[in-house]
């Protein structure tokens, strides 16, 4: 019996260190020491063993079995120890990696030059009137003295949006100015700034769709020096303190007289080179005395009140302001390009 004992508590020894998980573990603890366990039933027979032996035989089993059990408790935390280790290693979280920084938006060059000029203005006391691009054929020609039958009118020139060409997609910001007009009392200073539509192909200097800031004074005693004088002033605004600016005359059909306002080229001085194409001095903007047939057209009285207009396209400033050669870049929407502002 001593030999049984001394095979048993090798065996379940040798099992319990190769026991690899909780499972196999229980099983080898129950095959030892379970009630119908190899040990437990050694035990039942000691009553064969004769009254020397009985207490020799029994202080052995006794310290068989704790030793079995405190090898199954060492095996129990060893392996959970392990699952741990091991769940550890496979779930690592290294808090020292830096985060993700989410990048940052910013404006758009287009927004940032429209925002400045519209700064400009605002400083001169000018208000912004912004306004719908789907406009009625009446305020974008017929009361900006384009009366049918233009030919900027045409249907080649300009998106119609119905077939009777009573609607459309705004050629220019002037409606607004109209729209103005209408509402406010005298005396007015407003710019409209936004998208306007033309039927352009596309190339590096051209797109359907472009910008445009108009500006519109109407007040007592207005005069061309009023246009001249702020014109100026928001030229060197905009170019620096230094620019040199020449008036052309010019005709547009909503202002008489009319003029065409050249700055002098910054890349020469004036002389001629590849940025003014050899002319000295770079187109900016056209403008005006509006004509007395507008103010009419929304009831003002021209013989108490005059005023000037000027238009001006924003994408040339936004290309020059940022070096920018492709006008196309500027609404391709290139995260890479758009970044670099
Ligand atoms: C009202 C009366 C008159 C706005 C004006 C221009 C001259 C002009 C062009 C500049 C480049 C259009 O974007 S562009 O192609 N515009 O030359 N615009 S005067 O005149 C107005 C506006 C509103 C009531």
């Amino acid at each position: 019996m001593k030999e049984t004992l001394e095979q048993i508590r090798q065996a379940a020894l040798a099992a319990l260190a190769q026991a690899g998980d909780a499972q196999a573990l229980d099983a080898v603890r129950v095959k030892y020491l379970g009630k119908k366990g190899e040990l437990t039933g050694l035990l039942k027979q000691m009553g064969k063993l004769s009254a020397e032996e009985r207490p020799v035989i029994g202080q052995l089993a006794n310290q068989v079995r704790e030793e079995i059990t405190q090898a199954v408790e060492q095996r129990g935390e060893a392996l959970e120890h392990a699952a741990l280790e091991a769940r550890l290693a496979e779930e690592t979280l290294d808090v020292t990696i830096p985060g993700r920084r989410p990048e940052l938006g910013h404006q758009h060059p287009m927004s940032i030059v429209l925002d400045e000029l519209k700064e400009i203005f605002v400083g001169m006391g000018f208000q912004i009137a912004e306004g719908p691009e789907v406009e009625l054929a009446d305020y974008n020609f017929t009361k900006l003295n384009t009366e049918e039958g233009h030919p900027a009118r045409e249907w080649s020139d300009t998106f119609y949006i119905k077939e009777d060409s009573s609607l459309l997609l705004r050629t220019q910001t002037s409606p607004m100015q109209v729209r103005t007009m209408e509402q406010q009392p005298l005396p007015i200073r407003v710019v409209a700034p936004g998208r306007v539509y033309r039927k352009d192909e596309v190339d590096a200097t051209h797109s359907p769709m472009f910008h445009q800031i108009e500006g519109l004074v109407v007040d007592k005693g207005i005069t061309m020096a009023d246009l001249k004088g702020t014109l100026n002033a928001a030229l060197k605004a905009l170019y620096g303190p230094e620019t040199v600016t020449r008036f052309r005359p010019h005709h547009f059909p909503f202002t008489e007289p009319s003029c065409e306002v050249d700055v002098q080229c910054h890349a020469c001085g004036g002389k001629g080179c590849r940025v003014c194409k050899g002319e000295g001095w770079i187109e900016v903007l056209g403008a005006g005395m509006v004509h007395p047939k507008v103010l009419q057209g929304v009831g003002i009285d021209t013989d108490v009140y005059s005023g000037w207009a000027f238009g001006m396209g924003v994408e040339r400033l936004v290309m020059r302001r940022f070096g920018i050669t492709d006008l196309r870049l500027i609404f391709e929407n290139d995260t890479r390009f758009l970044s670099q502002f």
